[in-house]
């Protein structure tokens, strides 16, 4: 198989929305946004050994790196519509690429984005997308928008894909159930699209955790020009797996691990029961974890004492 036999056989069936006027196989894709919406753009680059194995499961892959993606969308509140795949692989090899174009595919109908383009070279495994989506004109979530007395709130649970690569790591040994718990998170995150969408006029400030939440915290803090607490006992946590690690390594996953791809957001008191209703709406748990201060910088409390922060986020230059 060569790269015209590979673009034609696998990627330019993919199905296509109504927005795509000319998709796979020109020079460029043509899309026709929506008038009323804005458009949300990112791009993350992922490479073996670093984001992900090498020896991971293709199908694994592919959720991961257009689940991250997707993340970013729902971190804007947007609906997230056309992707880019760019792939560097070291040879077309038909049963990797069957099982990973069939979950790829497969994460794109079940969030409704259609694969407009990329590119395809040989050379060391490295994927990059390129998504984009929209958002009703004027309505995007930002981070720089958190106000004093805000509630922070955090879906799903923080800490288990860090705590998943720990163990594959060879860091720690965790029973096989929890193993298995935290190595789906680590592999098959849940980008929290629909959530991100139902918080549209809810939230303030928004963003998805990749890098670690108080690291990602701090994002939105200094984006805000505020200041925040969060409390540890109310961090929303995989149950049973604390026992499982030494407290460093319990406090380094949950507050610094990253990997977790949950939806990190504040907005108004008053608005509470609305974020029940669209977690509920949404199928996603939601926690209240902290508050939105005017005092500079971040303050994790447990059961109101200060916990010294050792621990930083990701940072690839670490
Ligand atoms: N090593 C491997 C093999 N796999 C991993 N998932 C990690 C390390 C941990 N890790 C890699 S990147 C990352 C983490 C926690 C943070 C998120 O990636 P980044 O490229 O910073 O995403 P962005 O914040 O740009 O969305």
């Amino acid at each position: 198989m060569n790269e015209f036999d590979f673009i034609r056989t696998y990627l330019a069936v993919a199905e296509q929305d109504r927005s795509v006027l000319l998709g796979i196989g020109d020079d460029a894709a043509i899309i026709r946004p929506h008038a009323d919406r804005d458009l949300c753009i990112s791009s993350d680059m992922l490479l073996a050994g670093r984001h992900f194995f090498a020896n991971d499961a293709p199908r694994d892959m592919a959720h991961k790196i257009l689940a991250v993606n997707l993340s970013d969308m729902a971190a804007m509140g947007a609906a997230p519509k056309w992707v880019l795949l760019s792939a560097a692989l070291p040879e077309l090899d038909k049963k990797w690429l069957d099982e990973f174009c069939s979950r790829f595919f497969a994460v794109c109908r079940e969030y409704g984005v259609s694969l407009i383009g990329g590119d395809t070279t040989k050379g060391g495994l490295a994927f990059n997308i390129t998504i984009i989506g929209d958002v009703p004109k004027g309505k995007g979530l930002r981070r720089g928008n958190a106000r004093v007395g805000d509630d922070i709130w955090l879906s799903g649970q923080v800490g288990v894909a860090a705590a998943g690569l720990q163990h594959q790591l060879g860091k720690t040994v965790l029973p096989p159930a929890l193993a298995a718990d935290c190595r789906q998170a680590l592999l098959r995150p849940i980008p929290r699209v629909a959530l991100g969408q139902a918080l549209l006029d809810i939230a303030h400030a928004a963003q998805d955790v990749s890098d670690g939440l108080v690291q990602d915290l701090e994002h939105i803090l200094q984006a805000s020009s505020l200041g925040g607490e969060i409390w540890l006992e109310r961090l929303p946590v995989l149950p049973g797996l604390e026992e499982h690690l030494t407290q460093e390594m319990w406090r380094q996953c949950v507050l610094a691990g990253g990997d977790d791809y949950e939806l990190l957001f504040t907005a108004a008191p008053e608005r509470r029961s609305e974020i029940e209703r669209a977690a509920e709406k949404s199928n996603t748990p939601v926690s209240r974890i902290g508050r939105i201060t005017d005092t500079a910088g971040l303050s994790v409390l447990e059961h109101g004492q200060n916990v010294p922060l050792a621990v930083r986020g990701f940072d690839h230059f670490s």
